[in-house]
């Protein structure tokens, strides 16, 4: 490495502004670190985790970017990376001390976790590796935008050259996610600049024991159209040389490109680790005589490109700089207890409101749930140019020159029918099957203001997406203090009653989803219903899970005339099926029709039941269930899912907590039993609760 070093500082010409500068930053990075170590240590900050050794790779790779222009996922080790695109050490500092004015998160992350709207630094989070499908994601918008020129004005505005920048570490490339990520970004030649900040460990697994060959840079050449550059990250003219081929390459639109730079990482994994125990002392002496901010000093002097008195100087300015910073941090207020739960959804745009509640203007014959979900997507596709639609073979044909001698696919259930054909290849395409890639890439479109709506093909495949749901899509608005939101809509087909459809086509589980803070969970049972929410979900301002029971989607009896192109459900309010006085049955999605059926047979015996559907669970409509709840005196919780731990539990729970006065019997569930579903019918129904199942537990329920 030392060679190659030499030969390139003979080689490149730098100015000794830019190189002084530089040195600025990267000796001001390493002063920040220190000054939170000491907080830390005096129990004024909480956390501490360093950028020490990576402070070249980073500034150099900054000085080719332009802020507020590019955009950026830098990992928590790339402080002077931020630095130099613009955060200010008095940001990073009140991040440590957790003040209300962090601007990156307001005390609510742990500092390092870089965000500014202004300068383009998406709000960064703690799982390793997950920023890197969002950074893709990102890229992804500039292909959208300089294709649908329309959208670009409307959202976060493009520039022809731009790029996306993403570093990592030599750890963080294991995840899935990063090699589903190389995938698109190279079937795609998206502009993006990964760089890979390998300093030979992730805490304390050293890089041979991590990455097969011990060589990301090795194992990642083949990717088709990927520039692929290694250095020394530690050498600041080398790692500036490369990164500036490495983006230039990128602005030509040839294709992403991949820095791997060698760093070290001398102050140990954080405040909570000590590498002595893990890495041998003759490691740690090589190191140390790669110190980035040693090294520049050395060259700057050696170059006579600042004198002895002059790098002093400098450095005692830095240090002021520093204290100063330091000092108004913690002279800053902390947060107030009372502001905790802002933020989790949009403060603007409330999905409940008035504003969502639009009747229907109905034309035509009667469609099943399939035709008004694809009605309701072609409405908002046309009238919204940054509505865009991708998932598995959601597309007409991939290959969009053959349509015009094909039918075209449109989802496995038809649904995403000729929106391909209709609204062209850029705003309806497939995407490889890489569930979590889809969720990742929707929320870095969105974070650009694209509104994603992504298709999962079954809920059952949902899983890989789960780190981009649980960890990303629902938190970045409150994690960021409301600086950065996501609003996507992911449709997923779920559940069972299909007789056939076993174990992997008929799962049902959303009671995992609406346990989550910052996401909409929405089920219609209805065509009508399904499109009325459908457009809500797409027009809010928050993630939505939209739900969609496969069993009806093709059903005749929940079908509905076209209610027009503006009509829309506000989330929240439940649909009263069957009005009665006996007993209230609470439910949603397959088990509505059933509990109609039971209703039939019931009132043969005189008892009048009052079906609620839900159609919205996150939020849902509290008050409706709490007026029938006191009407009839007597409930029944009915749901497809597993009866224990389910949705139905947090309503009959509620109902039990706030509503026990009123009732007259003991609240009672009726679920789907604690197993899988199996693939013989015979089998399935033993598992699903029927309508007969509902006539016996509403009879004895009437008994009580
Ligand atoms: C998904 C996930 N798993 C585990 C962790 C805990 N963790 C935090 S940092 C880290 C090591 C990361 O190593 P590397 O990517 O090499 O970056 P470095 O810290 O060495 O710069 C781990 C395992 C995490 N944050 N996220």
């Amino acid at each position: 490495m030392a060679t190659i070093t030499n030969q390139v500082q003979k080689a490149v010409k730098l100015s000794r502004e830019l190189l002084v500068g530089a040195y600025r930053t990267m000796y001001l990075s390493r002063q920040v670190d220190d000054k939170e170590i000491q907080l830390k240590r005096q129990n004024r900050a909480f956390f501490q985790i360093n950028g020490v050794g990576h402070e070249a790779i980073g500034v150099a790779a900054a000085l080719h970017l332009k802020p507020g222009y590019d955009w950026f996922y830098p990992y928590y080790r790339d402080r002077a990376f931020a630095l130099q695109i613009g955060q200010t050490p008095l940001d990073m500092l009140l991040q440590a001390v957790g003040s209300k004015d962090d601007p990156c998160s307001g005390g609510r992350q742990m500092p390092s976790h870089w965000c500014s709207k202004p300068l383009h630094i998406v709000v960064q989070s703690s799982p390793t590796g997950t920023q890197i499908l969002q950074a893709v994601g990102a890229a992804d918008a500039s292909v959208y935008f300089s294709v649908v020129q329309e959208a670009a004005q409307l959202a976060s505005g493009f520039y022809a050259d731009e790029l996306v920048y993403v570093s990592m570490g030599d750890g963080s490339v294991s995840e899935g996610e990063f090699w589903e990520s190389l995938n698109w970004a190279c079937l795609r030649k998206l502009p993006v600049l990964y760089v890979v900040e390998d300093n030979g460990y992730a805490i304390s697994v050293p890089v041979d024991a991590q990455t097969a060959g011990g060589s990301i840079s090795r194992l990642v050449r083949s990717f088709p159209d990927l520039l692929v550059i290694e250095c020394d990250g530690t050498e600041f003219v080398e790692s500036y040389e490369h990164c500036r081929q490495a983006v230039e390459y990128i602005r030509q639109r040839r294709g992403p490109a991949l820095v791997h730079a060698h760093c070290i990482r001398p102050y140990s994994h954080s405040l909570s680790d000590d590498e002595r125990a893990y890495k041998p002392e003759e490691v740690r002496r090589q190191e140390a005589k790669r110190d980035p901010v040693t090294r520049l000093a050395k060259y700057l002097l050696s170059e006579r490109l600042i004198t002895e008195k002059e790098l002093k100087e400098l450095q005692t300015s830095v240090e002021n700089e520093v204290r100063e910073a330091a000092d108004k941090a913690l002279a800053a207020e902390p947060p107030s207890p009372s502001t905790v739960m802002n933020f989790i959804y949009s403060p603007s745009v409330d999905p409940t409101g008035e504003h969502f509640d639009h009747p229907p203007k109905f034309h035509g014959e009667p469609k099943t749930m399939v035709d008004l979900i694809n009605a309701c997507l072609r409405d908002e596709m046309a009238r919204d140019p940054r509505v865009v639609v991708f998932g598995e073979d959601v597309a007409d044909c991939s290959h969009a020159e053959d349509l015009a001698r094909l039918k075209g696919k449109g989802g496995v259930f038809k649904v995403t029918h000729g929106l391909q054909r209709h609204f062209g290849s850029a705003r309806c395409y497939n995407a490889p099957i890489a569930e979590a890639s889809i969720v990742g890439r929707a929320i870095g479109m969105a974070t650009r203001g694209l509104k994603p709506v992504v298709e999962i093909q079954f809920f059952d495949y949902i899983w890989p997406a789960m780190m981009q749901i649980r960890d990303e899509l629902i938190n970045v608005r409150w994690r960021s203090n409301n600086v950065f939101s996501c609003p996507l809509v992911m449709r997923a087909p779920i559940g069972g009653y299909l007789a056939g459809g076993a174990i992997y086509h008929s799962q049902s589980g959303e009671s995992v989803f609406t346990h989550q803070p910052g996401l909409r969970v929405v089920m219609p049972a209805t065509a009508l219903d399904a499109n009325g929410l459908l457009r809500t979900a797409i027009r809010c301002d928050d993630p939505v899970l939209f739900l969609e029971p496969k069993h009806l989607y093709r059903q005749t009896h929940n079908r509905a005339p076209y209610p027009g192109p503006d009509y829309m459900i506000p989330f929240g309010k439940a649909r009263l099926v069957r009005e009665g006085t006996d007993v209230t049955i609470v439910t949603y999605g397959s088990l509505v029709v059933r509990s109609v059926q039971a209703a039939k047979t019931l009132l043969e015996e005189g008892i009048e039941s009052e079906i609620l559907d839900l159609r919205s669970l996150q939020p849902y409509d509290w008050e409706l269930i709490s007026a029938s709840v006191k009407k009839t005196n007597r409930v029944l919780v009915l749901y497809e899912d597993n009866i224990s731990w389910g949705y139905g539990a947090e309503i009959a729970a509620r109902i039990g907590d706030e509503l026990f006065d009123f009732l007259d019997a003991p609240v009672k569930r009726l679920a789907g039993r604690d197993v899988f579903i199996p693939y013989h019918p015979i089998l399935e129904e033993a598992v699903l609760p029927q309508p007969a199942d509902i006539v016996r537990v509403t009879r004895d329920l009437l008994k009580y």
